[in-house]
């Protein structure tokens, strides 16, 4: 239909534009409310308002070296040289992205003698990082998942999953997952909670360095929890945003991947190389359905071509070309294994420097979990007040319950991060 179709007769051209735009501009939007920031994101934006030149930024989960700066991976460095050189074109990728780059990382996942990927059943696209993934996995299971069109996720969670499958028709609810009393795991109800999941459902699973708790199953406990959802006969989703970040050792933190896989589950799983590769801002990501046959995950990935194309048609390539480089050279790849053993390393040691501070300025608590806790954050405990009191009064930032992303810990400040700390919890 034509614009001139559209308008009155009795007015001119150009008058009758404006008054429908007018009218538009009055009109369509008007009922839009300010939404609030984002919980993760919006510490940062209070942050950069500061002028403390003591303030620490604890929001967002992003890697810093001891210096507070971030860190560009030596690999990273090495393989984007070398990508340079090569002098490649800008082409699209294909829908589903660089074959050089998903295949590499499905293999990182489940590690190389996984029979099931030898036998090709996994369909799997490169996507726009661990979150990208993630929407393109409830994309395709809110169209094609024929069982019970609820998404179980642990409580906590990341703040993002819930929206990413609500906004993609599924319903999320709850099991649970952290003990606040002891700051550690809640393993029996989780694994009442699970157990009583209605069949056919969908149940999210941290496949390691849970965020925001830090606080991960044992491989003891990961083997039940296997069990229970195969008896349950739930649908595994593992979140894989930290491999290799955890415990410094990538087919340790994909252990619980890999006990599902030995158990014979069909399951689906998001990648993210935002933290274990420090490509943040590349958005590299991976998603994956392990499927019953190779002509199956055929089909599987021709449809998820298809949601694709109508989402942003297909990935970018310069984040993907780089993890390719690095997954596919044996110097680049052991050069990596040093860097993200570095990065873990780091985090691991300033873990015990905070608890070790708290206990030298004499803390009454028990501040075990801090070194307990595994990957980027450590939940504290702290409550919404003692995080208020930490901005207000040390200019130190973190989320409201009481998360601290252990990246932004260095040798330099955890000595104040101490004291604040002690000082709003005694
Ligand atoms: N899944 C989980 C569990 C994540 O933690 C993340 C990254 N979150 O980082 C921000 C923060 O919590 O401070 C993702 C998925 C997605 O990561 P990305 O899209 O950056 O790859």
């Amino acid at each position: 239909m034509s614009v001139k179709t559209l308008l009155p007769a009795n007015k001119g051209m150009l008058g009758s534009a404006v008054s429908l735009s007018t009218r538009r501009a009055k009109s369509w939007f008007a009922g839009v409310q300010m939404g609030p920031p984002d919980a993760i994101l919006g510490v940062t934006e209070a942050f950069k308002r500061d002028t403390n030149p003591k303030k620490i930024n604890l929001g967002v989960g992003a890697y810093r070296d001891d210096d507070g700066k971030p860190w560009v991976l030596p690999s990273v460095r090495k393989a984007e040289e070398r990508i340079l050189n090569k002098k490649l074109d800008k082409e699209y990728a294909t829908i589903i992205g660089i074959p050089d780059f998903y295949n590499k990382a499905i293999e990182l996942a489940l590690g190389k003698d996984s029979q099931r990927l030898k036998e090709k059943h996994n369909a799997t696209t490169q996507a726009i990082s661990g979150t990208g993934a993630l929407r393109v996995g409830a994309a395709f299971l809110s169209k094609f998942w024929e069982g019970n069109r609820e998404v179980y996720v642990p409580t906590p969670t990341w703040g993002n999953h819930t929206p990413i499958f609500e906004h993609s028709g599924l319903t999320v609810k709850k099991y649970r997952y952290y003990d606040s009393k002891t700051c550690g795991l809640d393993f029996k109800g989780c694994l009442e909670d699970i157990s009583k999941i209605p069949e056919n459902s969908i149940v999210l699973l941290h496949a390691c360095a849970h965020n925001p708790t830090g606080v991960d199953p044992t491989k003891e406990q990961w083997r039940e929890l296997s069990q229970v959802i195969k008896k349950k006969n739930l649908y595994p989703y593992f979140d894989m945003a930290y491999q290799g970040f955890a415990s410094g050792d990538v087919d340790h933190d994909a252990q619980a991947i890999r006990i599902f896989e030995a158990d014979g589950h069909q399951y689906c799983l998001s990648q993210s190389f935002a933290k274990n590769m420090g490509l943040y801002g590349e958005r590299a990501g991976v998603y994956s359905v392990i499927c019953a046959s190779k002509e199956e995950a055929d089909r599987v990935i021709s449809q998820i071509k298809i949601l694709i194309r109508a989402l942003y048609s297909n990935p970018p390539v310069h984040g993907a070309r780089i993890v390719a480089e690095i997954l596919n050279d044996k110097d680049l790849h052991s050069i990596w294994l040093k860097d993200v053993k570095c990065m873990a390393e780091r985090i691991i040691n300033v873990r015990a420097q905070l608890k070790q501070n708290l206990i030298d300025l004499g803390s009454s608590r028990s501040w075990d979990h801090i070194t307990n806790q595994i990957g980027m954050f450590c939940y504290t405990g702290m409550t919404a007040d003692h995080v208020a009191r930490l901005s207000k009064e040390f200019s130190i930032y973190l989320t409201k319950d009481g998360r601290i992303s252990m990246a932004g810990v260095t040798s330099k400040n955890v000595g104040y991060l101490a004291q604040a700390m002690h000082e709003v919890t005694k």
